[in-house]
């Protein structure tokens, strides 16, 4: 099958997203081993360059950016060696400074084995270490669930790594080794064993990082990427809160690195809501998520886009200290597929507010974000988003609370057929929609149970990333 160019997928398919980060066709699932190299981001991502389905053994693409926005693709870091460890597929990992030696650490399939290779100065070219695989097999003795997806850090000592897994019949685990050169690895003990009830029996992408004065450890399971902070002593680690990095249900694998100003970036995956027929007809699968900056006050995580993405910012709209009466409100001069929106709500006596994106003026289509005060609950309504019989509908959230005087702030990003929202800079949601009709482009305000005051509201046309 050939594969669709970039640009004919661009200019003809209106639910491809034109700011955010993707390959230039086929399928693309999680960020991999993002690391700030030489003042310039480089991003590598699990892909399938033949096909825009997840078949066929996984290689590692790789692009780079020296603002977060714009990128230029590289040529595919890792591709499956034959007869190697790694021959079924080079899964998701992490990429570290050896004292000036690029390294990636990834797993290698079928069996899931920990795998090694050194890049040249520039990180184009990659080697494969011969000591592959340099963990392979799980510890003895552990009933596993899998092995894969090391996340590596250096302590003065030495290096260690944990790598997700789960135990049989426990729960989801993070497993800690530890090497003094990347290539011999002793098993150390859990970092941290979830409870299948609450947390899954399988963490994928572990990240453990510092932030603050504390440690957090996030893990994908469950369809999210659940977070863990907490305090890091003697090479264990003791989470005192837990939470949930984005209550949308299209977001996962993420993954997070330091910047040159030390800020810690994370990005994810934003996987397709639509069928497999319908995917694979648009020749391209999986976004990634807008680039977000995170930190802590010890008792929640916050995320916030990058500032780095005002420079997508176009045309403006501002509308100031209006009132909502219950029921919707259509704000006639602001529309688009490619829209931010900030907005400061206070939901006054109002129970509930919303807003309304995605419109079809005769109300045949709609996407819904939405906050219950009372119930202290935020998420995003994707059932009525399309006509379309090939997509996923869905509401998907989680707990949110204001605080005694404090107004539900939003950014909103639509681009296309990815819809993110930062609330608060503690609540996240991302979901996909794919409005049938090219008119689904209205944006509405909502209020029940009372009336609202929106104190501003703006919006900025997104303009298109340069990603070539
Ligand atoms: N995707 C990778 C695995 C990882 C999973 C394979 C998470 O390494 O566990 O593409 O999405």
């Amino acid at each position: 099958m050939s594969s669709p160019n970039a640009s004919s997928l661009q200019t003809a398919d209106h639910h491809r997203p034109l700011s955010h980060f993707m390959p230039p066709a086929n399928w693309m699932n999680d960020p991999n081993g993002p690391i700030f190299w030489k003042g310039r981001h480089h991003l590598f991502y699990q892909h399938n360059p033949k096909e825009a389905w997840f078949s066929g053994p996984m290689c590692w693409g790789h692009a780079v950016s020296d603002d977060l926005v714009n990128w230029t693709h590289l040529p595919i870091a890792l591709a499956p060696t034959p007869g190697g460890p790694d021959k079924d597929g080079c899964w998701t990992g992490c990429a570290v400074d050896n004292s000036g030696v690029p390294t990636i650490m990834y797993t290698g399939v079928h069996p899931e084995v920990q795998c090694i290779a050194t890049g040249s100065d520039d990180l184009v070219e990659w080697q494969k270490h011969p000591a592959n695989p340099v963990i392979a097999q799980p510890p003895p003795g552990l009933d596993v669930t899998g092995f894969r997806d090391p996340c590596v850090w250096r302590e003065d000592d030495a290096w260690y790594v944990v790598i997700g897994s789960g135990i049989k019949g426990e729960g989801g685990a993070a497993l800690l080794y530890r090497s003094p050169d990347l290539i011999s690895w002793e098993y150390l003990h859990p970092l941290l064993v979830g409870q299948k009830e609450s947390t899954g029996e399988m963490w994928e992408c572990p990240d453990f990082f510092p932030l603050g004065d504390k440690h957090v450890l996030l893990v994908s399971v469950l369809g999210t990427t659940l977070y863990f902070i907490g305090a890091y002593r003697d090479h264990r680690f003791y989470p005192e809160i837990q939470g949930n990095t984005d209550f949308g249900g299209s977001f996962y694998a993420a993954k997070s690195y330091l910047d040159g100003a030390g800020r810690r970036i994370l990005w994810g995956w934003i996987w397709e809501g639509r069928n497999e027929d319908a995917v694979k007809a648009a020749g391209w699968a999986g976004v990634m998520s807008f680039p977000r900056i995170l930190g802590t006050d010890g008792s929640i995580l916050t995320m916030e886009p990058a500032p780095e993405l005002r420079a997508l910012r176009g045309a403006s709209e501002k509308l100031e200290n209006f009132a909502v009466a219950p029921g919707e409100l259509l704000l006639d001069r602001i529309s688009g597929d490619s829209l931010e929106i900030s907005a400061e709500i206070d939901p006054g006596s109002a129970e509930e507010v919303g807003l309304k994106v995605f419109c079809a003026p005769d109300g045949s289509e709609e996407t819904i974000i939405a906050f219950n005060r009372a119930e202290g609950r935020i998420w995003v309504n994707r059932e009525r988003s399309s006509l379309s019989p090939d997509v996923h509908r869905s509401v998907n959230g989680g707990p949110f609370k204001l605080n005694e005087g404090e107004n539900l702030s939003l950014r909103v990003f639509l681009d296309k057929s990815v819809v993110e929202v930062f609330a608060n800079r503690r609540a996240c949601l991302t979901t996909r929609v794919y409005p049938s009709r090219q008119d689904s482009v209205h944006v509405k305000l909502t209020a029940s149970g009372g009336t609202a005051h929106v104190s501003r509201l703006e919006t900025w046309k997104l303009l298109p990333a340069r990603i070539e």
